[in-house]
């Protein structure tokens, strides 16, 4: 089975095939991990995702890298927290989920993953991070073509955590 690990830094500068952006459902940029790699990958990567014409939340869409080291970014829209009676954990899981399958079927072997909406649509990190490497765990089991999924953290507080899920779920 692949390697699951956590660093604490910057997504944008991550040496692997596909990073994933936390993005919103029109896929047309915003704040945040989302505007950072933007910026990073230059106008083209807006013009590609504006061909694509949006993504429903739980989905994934995949583009070109263009400027990042990455040579993929899989977009995909996260759930906004609403006090978790509108599915949010459900459609977080089905981000992990289907970025994990686009990955797979594109044969990617290394994918980063940022914390999915945890920033700006607030849900809370110690049950986001719980799906977020539950999900990928499961799903990398019968996904032998990804050898490697880093878990990119922001924060000192949000690496900790991370930090310690992963060392749990690895025993
Ligand atoms: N590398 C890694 N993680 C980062 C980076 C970075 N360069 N920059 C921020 N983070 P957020 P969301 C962390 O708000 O909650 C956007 O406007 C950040 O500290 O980026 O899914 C989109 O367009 C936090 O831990 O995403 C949507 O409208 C995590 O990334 C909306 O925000 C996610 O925070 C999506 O909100």
């Amino acid at each position: 089975m692949g390697e699951i690990e956590s660093v604490r830094g910057d997504i944008t500068r991550q040496a692997v095939e596909a990073i994933v952006n936390a993005a919103n459902t029109t896929l047309l940029g915003g704040g945040g991990v989302d505007g950072a790699i933007h910026r990073a990958a230059g106008p083209e990567l807006l013009e590609e995702c504006r061909r694509i014409g949006g993504c429903p939340t739980g989905e994934a869409r995949m583009t070109k890298g263009y400027r990042l080291p990455a040579k993929y970014v899989i977009h995909t829209a996260g759930p906004v927290w609403h006090g978790g009676g509108r599915r949010e954990e459900a459609l977080l899981r089905d981000c992990y989920r289907n970025s994990m399958e686009l990955a797979a079927k594109h044969g990617i072997k290394s994918i980063a993953f940022p914390s999915i909406s945890t920033g700006a649509y607030r849900f809370p990190i110690e049950r986001a991070s719980r799906i977020a490497v539950e999900t990928v765990r499961e799903i990398l089991g019968g996904t032998p073509e990804i050898e490697k999924v880093v878990f990119v953290c922001f924060s000192d507080g949000d690496y900790a955590i991370y930090r310690r899920l992963v060392g749990e779920m690895q025993c």
